[in-house]
């Protein structure tokens, strides 16, 4: 841990200034009551969680006093940075005026109705209406529920399969991780009926001699195969994420997504896109669909939507999906307490105020985006390195025991490499993630060139190290 990156807390935030206490008596505190998501608390409390207290721009500080690079935007949703003030403002205003009030019963509040017009604008593509939830987890189960209306709706009960792909993340409800690929996920707890998966586009560790978009075409070939096998007529939707983030930003070729949108209208399947990650700026565009070039019939967002300052899901409906519930007779039998939380949904406004004026979407592209994938790009030299692949501000590291055949590490040992590098990073104030042996990144939108150089100074010594380590 280098002494120059510890930097002073400043004053404490008023959020924790009614309980000072050590890192350890948080640490022990946290180990006798709090349950942690994805955790193997055996390990963790052999090691202490460490407890992040304050955030500014794209760093995080530790009870330490530790200035951290967060190079995941905390869960990929960070957008704006932290610490912006016009956020926690808008929360306190709407609090004050009125802090909850549903949209049951033949009632709503007008920020959900305001966001709602906001972001089919942003979206367009027919895209005109909201649904809204609290997590990207709840947007997902809503698409299911949704589409699998939509189609006895339509008279063709019998069109009920979703068609969903390995390495996919869609959430952790029964419905979420049936959605996804994790074969550890099914196992804990199950899945429901009616889920196929087909492989992913991920040509780095499955696209063998072909080239990245004869892959494409092929793994795209593997949704059509499947719609045969199970029969057209009783499919009815392909559910995934622009970019395979959490399976460990699986960018796929530029042939996949045009030809898998071909199968779905040929077959007449309609198409989910789970933006979870991919929406509000992180490629450069509002949403990863604009980024590919398809037109998908419902898109699921969370996380960027109010860069996770407040928990919000907005599920956006195309025509030919909303003309089921909103001009045919019947009740679609769903919804949350918190659909369309007035105050969540003010701090979403706020969110788009300042993605749009700061034009970070653009910045993502073109401007401090575009010097981040030329310089992650050179890690691509470093001998751990297999390859680096990147668009807008998330890119991927693959390391590799033997670059120049694309190889994995044993089996046995999956993982075991990533995690020593994410610990060094987590050493050195850099937050990066590992999934499997691939390092991932997904910073906030905020951020400087001069923090990109610190990123990278921090990757390439945590690599070294790595390979250090490994004797490589
Ligand atoms: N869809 C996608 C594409 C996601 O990435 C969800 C749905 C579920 O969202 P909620 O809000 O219910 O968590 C996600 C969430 C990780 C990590 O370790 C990724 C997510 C969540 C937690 C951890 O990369 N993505």
């Amino acid at each position: 841990m280098t002494s120059s990156s510890a930097a002073p807390l400043g004053a404490p935030s008023p959020a924790n200034a009614f309980a000072q206490r050590t890192t350890r008596e948080w640490q022990m505190a946290d180990q006798g009551h709090h349950l942690h998501p994805f955790t193997d608390h055996r390990t963790l409390h052999g090691e202490g969680s460490r407890i992040i207290v304050r955030g500014e721009g794209p760093y995080i500080w530790d009870s330490e006093g530790h200035r951290i690079l967060d190079g995941m935007a905390g869960l990929w949703c960070v957008n704006i940075g932290y610490g912006r003030r016009e956020l926690a403002d808008v929360a306190y205003r709407q609090m004050m005026e009125l802090p909850y009030y549903n949209s049951f019963f033949k009632c709503t509040t007008p920020t959900p109705i305001l966001l709602a017009e906001r972001l089919a604008k942003l979206a367009g593509g027919g895209l005109n209406r909201v649904f809204y939830g609290s997590s990207g987890s709840e947007a997902n189960d809503t698409a299911v529920r949704l589409v699998r209306y939509y189609w006895a709706q339509m008279g063709r009960p019998e069109k009920q399969v979703i068609i969903s792909r390995k390495y996919a993340y869609h959430g952790s409800t029964i419905t979420g991780s049936s959605l996804g690929g994790s074969a550890a996920m099914h196992k804990q707890g199950g899945t429901i009926p009616g889920i196929a998966h087909v492989t992913a586009p991920y040509w780095y560790g499955l696209g063998g001699d072909m080239s990245p978009d004869e892959f494409g075409r092929a793994a795209a070939k593997a949704i059509e195969d499947k719609i045969l096998e199970l029969g057209p007529e009783n499919v009815a939707a392909f559910h995934g994420e622009p970019i395979q983030g959490a399976g460990g930003v699986i960018i796929p070729p530029a042939s996949y997504w045009p030809e898998v949108q071909r199968i779905c209208r040929q077959y007449d399947v309609l198409l989910v896109a789970d933006e979870v990650i991919t929406a509000y700026g992180r490629l450069g565009r509002w949403f990863g669909s604009q980024y590919f070039g398809v037109e998908p019939d419902l898109i699921l967002t969370a996380k960027a939507l109010t860069s996770g300052y407040i928990p919000l899901s907005a599920v956006l409906v195309g025509d030919r999906v909303a003309e089921a519930l909103v001009n045919q007779d019947g009740e679609f039998y769903h919804g949350y307490t918190y659909s369309g939380h007035p105050v969540a949904c003010a701090v979403a406004l706020a969110n788009l105020d300042i993605l749009e004026n700061e034009r970070l979407v653009e910045g993502a592209d073109t401007g401090v985006g575009a010097y981040f994938r030329r310089r992650i790009a050179e890690l691509a030299d470093h001998p751990l390195v297999g390859e680096v692949r990147s668009a807008g501000v998330v890119a991927a590291i693959e390391l590799s025991p033997d670059k120049a055949r694309r190889a994995f590490f044993p089996e046995k040992d999956e993982g075991k490499v990533g995690l020593v590098c994410r610990d060094h990073c987590f050493r050195n104030d850099l937050v990066m993630r590992a999934v499997r042996d691939t390092m991932i990144l997904s910073p906030p939108l905020v951020w400087h060139n001069d923090q990109v150089d610190e990123l990278l100074t921090k990757a390439r010594i945590a690599l070294d190290l790595t390979a250090k380590d490994i004797g490589l």
